[in-house]
């Protein structure tokens, strides 16, 4: 009787009072996380002006690469490991990629291919021929249009969505960037518009439309109107280690909830990990050097597949119409290290015993791994809180931890994949025990790998260089740099803080002067998506002499004083 009342209280314990695991993915859901990492395409006239938001009135007559070749992008897509491609038919600055017959703001109106060409068109079929799957990004903010803001516009934005959705075959993914900096060019208005993100778009209409239009495509919004994907609340690569698969299904939707889940959430909603090989989403020059390493990329895959998510990861298109060969050769390197380190299960050859919640992997003699890998069967949902593991070393058992996290041992949520990295042990046995989880776990698989060693990250755009220049602050909102002799300059680099607690510049203006006394205006402008996207700004202006800068912060992310990280002037 005593045993059978403790077996039956460590079970509640386990299980909690509800006994079931809530909600389910569909069939699209389903079929998404498998697809494990696709591609972003990042291309427009920002390609052509060196900047990440648009404005809106940028000339179409900038569109004219001179070796457009969709077919590459695919290609190395493919190469890099990615199920699918999702490309910016139209970005922030409204300039439609395809010749849509609801504006003249678009490439019919470029040079290129004397304005008959449809880049959406030679993408869409070039991912056929590569067995790619094809989606778009249609950003619902539009710096162009004249009616953004009032009820016209929405009309525009479902028309232009509707030829994507019954013109280029099937679409596996809509995404919906949320972004708003409320100003714009706007038809020549040039002023700032604001709408109300929970009802302006009437997303429940559009929702429907692509139902029925398009049954098995996914809805990616970060707007109000839940879709069945949701952001992981950072462009930076990861999700929390805790991802659970589940939100709420109304109210408001905070970074926490973004980042780990909701463990008891009544809608199946899970995480997309999206980030750029390089620093900016839209090519650069400057950021050819800074292409992510093979270890930083490494790093992404484990924080996003290995945490139950996918990896949208982006290549941006260079002015030429090609992925520039640093991001391709980085793209392929990533799949043949991903390849490399999962290729051999130690698990397959070792002897796995499953004896109620645990499971042991003995491989009889002692064996060297740093990577443990387990899977759910998430048809049937997502149930296991947390895990342990441990390592028979030398006769004693060895606790294990994801050596990605700090401070707790990570072992949390299973998922679709979970990947624990940690440093290389020679064991003989390996213990997985399930520790606590809503309903019986369905573990569908578990692996057991020794990955190669990676050299150090290479430093990226985001990280520290010590500048040796002389900053001070006037006021909380103004930042001083003066030289003991007058310089001649044309750029001023801003790194944001890396750290959150700090205020990022979004909007500033910069003054130069030679005696402290008349100041010249060098720029004035607006930092894009610096937010989101925390990496060195570039602010070039025509040549100056100057003995001092004056930085001064027209509007900060948060609170009321400026924070930086770095600064570079040339
Ligand atoms: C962001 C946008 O504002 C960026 O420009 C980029 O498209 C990224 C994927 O989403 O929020």
């Amino acid at each position: 009787m005593l045993v059978c009342l403790m077996a039956i209280s460590a079970s509640a314990q386990k299980t909690g009072s509800k006994s079931t695991a809530g909600p389910l993915p569909n069939a699209n859901q389903l079929r998404w996380q498998d697809m494990e990492m696709y591609a972003f395409i990042h291309y427009s006239l920002n390609t052509y002006t060196d900047q990440e938001w648009g404005f809106g009135n940028e000339d179409p007559k900038l569109f004219n690469p001179s070796q457009l070749d969709c077919r590459q992008w695919a290609r190395v897509c493919k190469q890099a490991g990615m199920r699918g491609i999702i490309f910016t038919a139209k970005h922030h600055c409204g300039f439609c990629m395809w010749p849509s017959k609801y504006t003249e703001y678009s490439i019919k109106n470029s040079p290129w291919k004397d304005g008959k060409g449809d880049v959406v068109r030679e993408l869409a079929d070039a991912c056929r021929e590569e067995g790619l799957e094809f989606a778009v990004y249609l950003s619902p903010w539009d710096r162009n249009h004249p009616e953004y803001g009032r009820p016209a516009y929405v009309e525009y934005f479902r028309n232009q969505l509707r030829e994507l959705l019954t013109n280029y075959g099937d679409i596996f993914e809509v995404w919906f960037d949320g972004a708003n900096g409320g100003d714009g060019w706007y038809g020549g208005a040039n002023e700032t518009r604001k709408i109300d993100r929970t009802t302006y778009y009437e997303w429940p209409e559009t929702y429907k439309m692509i139902r029925q239009l398009q049954p098995k495509c996914l809805i990616w919004n970060d707007g109000s109107d839940r879709g069945d994907l949701r952001w992981v609340g950072t462009e930076a690569g990861n999700v929390g280690e805790t991802n659970w698969s589940l939100l709420y299904r109304d109210g408001d939707v905070p970074y926490q909830m973004l980042h780990y889940g909701v463990e008891d959430g009544n809608v199946w909603c899970p995480g997309e990990t999206n980030t750029s090989i390089r620093p900016g989403w839209f090519y650069h020059d400057a950021e050819n050097e800074h292409v992510k390493s093979l270890s930083k990329l490494m790093d992404t895959y484990y924080k996003s597949v290995g945490r139950n998510s996918t990896l949208l990861l982006n290549f941006p298109i260079a002015p030429n119409g090609r992925i520039h060969p640093n991001d391709s050769l980085r793209g392929i390197a990533f799949k043949q290290m991903i390849d490399e380190v999962f290729r051999d299960n130690l698990a397959d050859k070792a002897k796995t015993t499953h004896k109620g919640d645990v499971y042991t992997i003995d491989f009889k003699r002692p064996t060297s791994f740093n990577r443990f890998l387990a899977e759910e069967d998430i048809a049937k949902g997502q149930r296991v809180r947390e895990f342990s593991l441990e390592a028979l070393v030398d006769g004693k058992w060895q606790p294990l931890k994801d050596e990605l996290v700090e401070n707790v041992d990570g072992l949390t949520t299973i998922g679709h994949r979970r990947i624990i990295c940690f440093p290389t042990v020679k064991a003989t046995q390996l213990r997985f025990t399930l520790n606590s989880y809503k309903l019986e776990p369905i573990i569908k698989k578990i692996g057991v790998y020794l990955a190669p060693e990676l050299t150090a990250d290479i430093p990226n755009s985001g990280e520290k260089k010590s500048s040796g220049l002389h900053i001070f602050f006037g006021s909380p909102m103004q930042m001083f740099i003066d030289w003991d002799a007058e310089q001649t300059i044309s750029t001023f680099r801003y790194l944001p803080p890396q750290d959150s607690k700090d205020a990022i510049v979004t909007h500033y203006t910069l003054w130069g002067s030679t005696d402290w006394n008349k100041w010249q205006k060098l720029a004035t402008g607006e930092f894009s998506n610096i937010v989101n996207n925390p990496i060195w700004q570039a602010i070039k202006f025509p040549e100056a002499k100057v003995r001092v800068l004056r930085f001064e912060a027209d509007r900060l992310s948060s609170g009321t004083r400026m924070g930086y990280g770095d600064i570079e002037i040339k």
